[in-house]
């Protein structure tokens, strides 16, 4: 029996989304998503591809039940769709019984077989007809409206078995991906080449802003209204990659690796935790950086029951001499995957953005937890990409070792964090349980533990990796011989 490193109670298990895994986008009443409609446009994905069918999770969660029971896993994070749930998406309008009796079914079937649910209100499918009704996430009031009545019909369903809910997945990447970048739906940007709308310098501050209250709101629904049927916790889910000076000896790079994480974590994070937005995001942005109101602040600030955070990679960040860019979204740094002294942050993996670096998950693990107040922190999402794993035959592509590796040293890092450094961190949320829709990228990048067979039939195979993220954490908890 090997020490016991990590809690007895540990939370842990693998994560997913609905538009990247569920597919039946037109069942049951479903209307389009912004993924829906984002995935039409010519060019935004790489493959052409879409989420029409992804892994058909919708038909097959028992498969997806007895994938998790499989790897032993004691959580199960999803993510609801909204426009399943309230097809037009406003609080006026009809609530979608069928579609909200998925979600019921899924949680009632993860708890008869002993794995607890983890339950994320929005994973970026906001329905598309609020984003023609009234421009989405961009119109604060009728978004923190609509989001807080759709918050609440998934809770009145939902309160009494779940007691783990996030808010939000990854605001960061709503705002900047979806409105500075165009990337992601849906796709404004200030490049003309990429969009016929956006104003790049202004729209993401606001839907982060918006975000912020929506989230705000959710939780004050969740604590006024539903917290004592099984009590349960509420948080957001951040998502930041680890930046390290490029030249540590130079304090103006030290300063900027400090800037590039207040703009990624500490933009969300700060005005829940010290009701104010970052002085040097205040500093850059000027009145493009929304104010909070009182009553706004009264929403956002101690929103968190627990910190969530999704993580991936880390990079080297390097001051730079000239003003910041009108559309500058990293407190105006340069990033990069080598550091003055050559060192290299990590190996290619098929995402670009991605090498692993597992001591920069520890460094933002303390990061957080020095900067807030040591919070109870949910690892809701960490893993990998291979590079040319798509290439590979099903036999190659289970036997993940690179992915398996990535675990072992992230999970040892984690757990480092907890028993070395005091950092409370709870759980842990591989990303993720199956290959799936990777947005932008399509299906040709596969993040899963387990190999989906998208064109024969949706078979799936658990790969290395999926035993190895629960023998090293159950050796972790000292349940493992
Ligand atoms: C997560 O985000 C998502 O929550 C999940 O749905 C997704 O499948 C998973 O990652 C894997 O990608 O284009 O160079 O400007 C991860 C955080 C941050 C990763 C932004 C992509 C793009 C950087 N994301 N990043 S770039």
């Amino acid at each position: 029996m090997s020490e016991a490193v990590l809690p007895k109670d540990f939370l842990w298990g693998f994560a997913t989304a609905s538009y990247q895994i569920e597919g039946a986008v037109h069942e049951d009443g479903r209307l389009d998503s912004i993924w829906d409609t984002f995935c039409r446009k010519p060019g935004k994905i790489a493959d052409g591809s879409n989420g029409d069918v992804a892994c058909d999770s919708y038909h097959r969660s028992g498969d997806d039940i007895a994938l998790l029971q499989q790897c032993g896993a004691r959580a199960y994070r999803f993510s609801v769709s909204w426009p399943r749930v309230i097809p037009l998406g406003g609080r006026a309008d009809p609530v979608n019984r069928l579609g909200l009796s998925y979600y019921v079914k899924l949680v009632d079937d993860l708890i008869a077989a002993g794995i607890e649910p983890v339950v994320t209100l929005y994973h970026w499918d906001l329905p598309d007809a609020l984003e023609k009704r009234y421009g989405g996430l961009l119109n604060r009031d009728e978004f923190v409206a609509d989001f807080t009545r759709y918050a609440r019909v998934v809770l009145e369903a939902l309160a009494s078995k779940v007691r783990y809910w996030v808010t939000f997945n990854e605001p960061w990447c709503s705002a900047i991906l979806g409105y500075s970048l165009g990337q992601f739906a849906p796709g404004r940007t200030s490049d003309r080449t990429k969009c016929p709308e956006g104003d790049a310098s202004t729209e993401p501050w606001i839907v982060g802003h918006n975000l912020l209250i929506a989230h705000g709101s959710a939780v004050k629904v969740f604590r006024d209204e539903f917290k004592d049927k099984i009590g349960g916790q509420i948080g957001i889910t951040l998502n930041a990659d680890y930046a390290y000076p490029w030249d540590p000896q130079d304090p103006r790079d030290v300063e900027a690796a400090e800037r590039k994480l207040e703009f990624s974590m500490a933009w969300f994070a700060d005005p829940i935790y010290f009701g104010k937005y970052p002085d040097s995001m205040r500093r850059q942005l000027g009145a493009r950086l929304p104010d909070f109101s009182a009553d706004e602040i009264g929403l956002v600030q101690n929103s968190n029951d627990f910190f969530g955070m999704n993580h991936y990679t880390s990079n080297y960040v390097r001051h730079l001499d000239t003003p910041p860019d009108l559309l500058d979204f990293s407190g105006n740094v340069a990033s990069s995957f080598e550091s003055k002294a050559r060192e290299s942050i990590g190996p290619e993996s098929q995402s670009p953005w991605l090498r692993p670096n597992a001591l920069g998950f520890r460094r933002l693990l303390n990061w957080i937890s020095d900067r807030y107040g040591h919070p109870t922190i949910y690892v809701t999402e960490n893993g990998t990409s291979i590079k040319g794993e798509n290439e590979l035959s099903v036999e190659q592509m289970v036997d993940d070792e690179f992915r398996a590796t990535y675990f072992r040293n992230y999970i040892q890092a984690l757990a480092d964090a907890y028993s070395k450094d005091r950092v409370d961190v709870r759980g842990y949320m591989a990303w993720s349980l199956l290959d799936n829709f990777e947005w932008a990228d399509g299906y040709e990048t596969r993040f899963g533990v387990c190999y989906v067979d998208y064109e024969g039939g949706q078979r799936r195979v658990p790969k290395k990796s999926a035993k190895v993220v629960g023998q090293t954490i159950t050796t972790l908890i000292g349940e493992a011989n």
